[in-house]
């Protein structure tokens, strides 16, 4: 017997068989979390459970090299990927006699599954192609706002538009987390006290309306922000004045100037999420048990995989006019 995607609102029935078997599926897993077991349990196994109707399962095995899998994320070498289904790469669906563990390490991430629930029926893949579409998902801050860079200030506020770039250093400030390139953090430098000068809304510590994240010379004496530091520690931020109330980039009264070059220290590392949407075209699936029944769709969506985060480094492709001393190859 053989059922065409068309013909699924019957499958969600009862389907009576010749032979009186009772087959109960829904299939109904479109637009759900695909769960993937850890690399150091099974590599490349994702799964989703239903038991709200029935007690049912998808898992879905994959050896392909098209993608490694590493923590809580998959990395694909293209995109999109296919990967055919056969040998190693398959998918099984299978009903149970009671709810079925969505914990990773209650069943599918096990390499012997606990002898409960009972597996009444399973069907395996016998053809189709998987199709794995990754693409990034948005950073968002508490207030479910845009910051890509979660330096604190929100990407539209940053000049994400326009491409706003204020130390030009070639990474955007909407994408940067030191946006004036004084070594000093925007997330470090974007909180005001309650008494202190604010330029919209952030903290502006020479009053000069430039909010200290945005401002190369915070506190307005002359010396830049990056240049406040002793060769001990090119840290603007580790750097106290003689007092050793303020650090010295916000102590107008303390002008030392570091004479050498610092560079830019601060690695530009930003948090992002990945969101991988799995399809298989032509799917057919074979009951591995009693008359061998086939179950076709052309195109059955199996949901969605979303990573944890990953830190994606940004490098500076222009140091603002300062020679930075990398060890670049000579071309002769
Ligand atoms: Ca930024
Ligand atoms: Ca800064
Ligand atoms: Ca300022
Ligand atoms: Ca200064």
């Amino acid at each position: 017997m053989r059922l065409y995607l068309g013909l699924i609102v019957l499958v969600m029935l009862l389907t009576s068989c010749d032979d009186g078997e009772i087959i109960v599926t829904t299939f109904d897993f479109d637009e759900e979390n695909l769960t993937m077991c850890s690399s150091n349990t099974r590599e490349k196994v994702l799964y989703h459970t239903n038991n709200l109707n029935v007690f049912e399962s998808l898992s879905m095995e994959l050896s392909n090299n098209l993608f490694t899998q590493e923590d809580q994320v998959l990395t694909v070498s293209d995109n999109p990927i296919e990967i055919p289904l056969s040998g190693n790469n398959r998918i099984i669906y299978r009903t149970y006699n009671a709810e079925v563990p969505e914990a990773p390490g209650d069943y599918f991430c096990r390499d012997i599954p606990p002898a409960t629930p009972t597996v009444l029926q399973e069907y395996e893949s016998v053809g189709g192609i998987v199709v794995i579409t990754t693409s990034q998902l948005p950073t968002l801050n508490r207030d479910g706002v845009l910051d890509h860079d979660g330096d604190g200030i929100p990407s539209i506020e940053e000049g994400m538009d326009e491409g706003l770039d204020t130390d030009g250093d070639g990474i955007p400030d909407y994408l940067d987390r030191d946006d004036d390139g004084d070594n000093v953090e925007t997330s470090v430098e974007r909180d005001a006290n309650t008494d202190d000068p604010t330029a919209n809304g952030y903290l502006d510590t020479d009053e000069d309306g430039i909010p200290n994240y945005l401002d190369p010379d915070d506190d307005g004496d002359g010396v830049l922000t990056r240049l406040e530091v002793t060769e001990d520690n090119l840290y603007p931020a580790r750097n106290q004045n003689d007092e050793n109330t303020s650090p010295r980039y916000l102590d107008p009264n303390f002008t030392q100037r570091y004479t050498g070059e610092p560079g830019n220290l601060i690695d530009n590392i930003i948090k992002v999420r990945y969101r991988s949407d799995v399809v298989v075209q032509n799917l057919q699936l074979r009951n591995l048990g009693g008359d061998g029944e086939e179950i076709s769709f052309t195109l059955k969506n199996l949901g969605s995989f979303t990573s944890g985060q990953v830190d994606v480094v940004l490098e500076p492709t222009d140091e603002g006019g300062d020679e930075d001393d990398t060890d670049n190859n000579n071309e002769g």
